[in-house]
């Protein structure tokens, strides 16, 4: 599985899934989440509100209505405490990995990313970018069957040169 960054809107990307940083109603909000529900249109939420919500770090799918992309699948990430980092590590890389093993499963080649959790719930950047970059790799490595590329789409420059400088680290260390 390639795993490719850039930066960019995700609800424009061309690809069979994006990934929704959402909250744990499923019924919209600020940030991604509100752009994404903006672009695919009402029946989004419509859908959503039949989910049932969805616990921190676990991940729902639905389709991606007026979105370029197939799907969307829904994962709230950890609102950031630097008293429980450990805990939010984890979570994190459970919304990274459970999405990835969704979208295999509902038979997706191409997956886009938004930088989960950096937003309005506060991650650092630089830790959730290795997370992030670490949990795809390990999911390419280990569990890819239908996945061929995953791509970061970060909107801002910030945010793109904290993953640029994540994946430099990686990629230092798998040489
Ligand atoms: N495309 C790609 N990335 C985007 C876009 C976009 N169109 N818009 C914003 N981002 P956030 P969180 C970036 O706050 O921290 C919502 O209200 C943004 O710049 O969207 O997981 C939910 O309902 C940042 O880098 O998500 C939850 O309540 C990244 O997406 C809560 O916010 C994540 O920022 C989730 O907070």
């Amino acid at each position: 599985m390639k795993i490719l960054l850039e930066m960019g809107d995700i609800t424009r990307k061309h690809v069979d899934v994006i990934v929704n940083a959402a909250n744990k109603t499923l019924l919209g909000g600020g940030g991604v989440d509100g752009a994404i529900h903006r672009a695919a249109g009402p029946a989004l939420l419509a859908c959503c509100s039949a989910l049932g919500g969805c616990e921190t770090g676990e991940a729902k799918l639905t389709p991606g209505f007026n979105l370029p992309a197939s799907y969307v699948i829904h994962t709230p990430g950890p609102v950031y405490s630097a008293a429980q980092h450990a805990q939010s590590v984890k979570l994190l890389e459970n919304c990274y990995w459970n999405s990835l093993s969704l979208a295999d499963q509902a038979k997706c080649r191409t997956i886009a990313f938004p930088s989960i959790s950096t937003g309005a719930y506060h991650f650092p950047v630089v830790d959730a970018a290795r997370i992030a970059l670490r949990t795809l790799v390990r999911f390419g490595k280990e569990r890819a069957i239908n996945l061929q590329a995953a791509t970061m789409v970060l909107f801002d420059p910030e945010t793109y040169r904290a993953y640029q400088f994540a994946m430099k680290e990686l990629w230092d260390e798998l040489k």
